[in-house]
């Protein structure tokens, strides 16, 4: 069955570690997209590309300093022989140098037919290649890793699952367009007691207008415990303050 509006993503990831993304790609949700087309995930060996007897693709930075730079032949060879596959690419370094990547970058990557997710290693890439290759620079978070592998892994996982049936007919991505504004409400499931740790008695009540009050409710307050740069942004309604003052109280009185 063809599904609407399904449309190929094709991820090239260029990496000295394919063995690093292969394996977890091909997994759950992800590797289920590659198997039914939905998306392609194609992992290339930057080393393939180093033309010399060594195969080197990394070097000693001018200037002196520690570690070493990953040289700019062996990418740029390998960015030149992809784009040459297909439709044009965007080109993407995952670095700490970035914006940071979210849910609206998510999205709009989803709209692209075709990406190039460059990890670098070592100390970095010749800057060369950042200026004049590379079309955009994103990070996944502030921390330093020791490569831009599992960012690359992220993108993948964040994009696919927005695309058209990749999730599957139950459950569209498209449902979570506030999702990125507001927490999650807590999740339960059975035994309605495990070792003595009660579900809350609202959701066991079958009163579908109760529950989804107190999952609002839920949801509020936990954005305005541990995201109160998210709070701020929101706009309540009038039924939003209510539901957030009892699921206040209530906690208050049980916590
Ligand atoms: C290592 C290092 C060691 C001494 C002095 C400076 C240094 N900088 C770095 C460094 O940034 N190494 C990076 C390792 C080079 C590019 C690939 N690496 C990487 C990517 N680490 N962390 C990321 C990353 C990617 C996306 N989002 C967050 C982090």
């Amino acid at each position: 069955m063809i599904l609407p509006g399904a449309s190929l993503m094709i991820y090239e990831i260029l990496t000295l570690f394919p063995a690093m993304v292969q394996v977890p790609l091909g997994e759950s949700i992800v590797g289920k997209a590659q198997q039914r087309g939905l998306i392609e995930v194609r992992v290339h060996n930057i080393r393939d590309y180093a033309s010399d007897r060594h195969q080197m693709t990394d070097d000693r930075p001018f200037g002196g300093g520690e570690g070493m730079v990953m040289k700019p032949e062996p990418i740029v060879r390998a960015i030149e022989d992809i784009k040459g596959q297909g439709p044009l690419p965007r080109v993407i370094l995952l670095s700490p140098q970035g914006r940071l990547f979210n849910q609206e970058k998510a999205w709009e990557l989803s709209r692209l037919s075709r990406v190039i997710l460059l990890c670098g290693r070592y100390e970095g890439v010749d800057e060369r290649v950042v200026s004049h290759f590379v079309d955009e620079e994103i990070s996944i978070g502030d921390y330093v890793l020791t490569g831009g592998e599992l960012g690359a892994m992220v993108v993948v996982d964040a994009v696919s699952r927005l695309l058209p049936g990749v999730l599957g007919n139950e459950s569209s991505a498209a449902d979570e367009s506030f999702s990125q504004e507001l927490l999650e409400y807590p999740q339960y499931t059975r035994p309605q007691d495990f070792r003595g740790l009660r579900v809350p008695e609202i959701l066991l009540s079958g009163n579908h207008e109760m529950i989804r009050q107190w999952r609002r409710g839920q949801s509020l307050l936990r954005t305005r415990h541990r995201r109160p740069d998210l709070f701020t942004r929101l706009r309540l309604t009038a039924e939003d303050e209510k539901l957030l003052r009892r699921a206040a109280d209530e906690e208050s009185r049980d916590p």
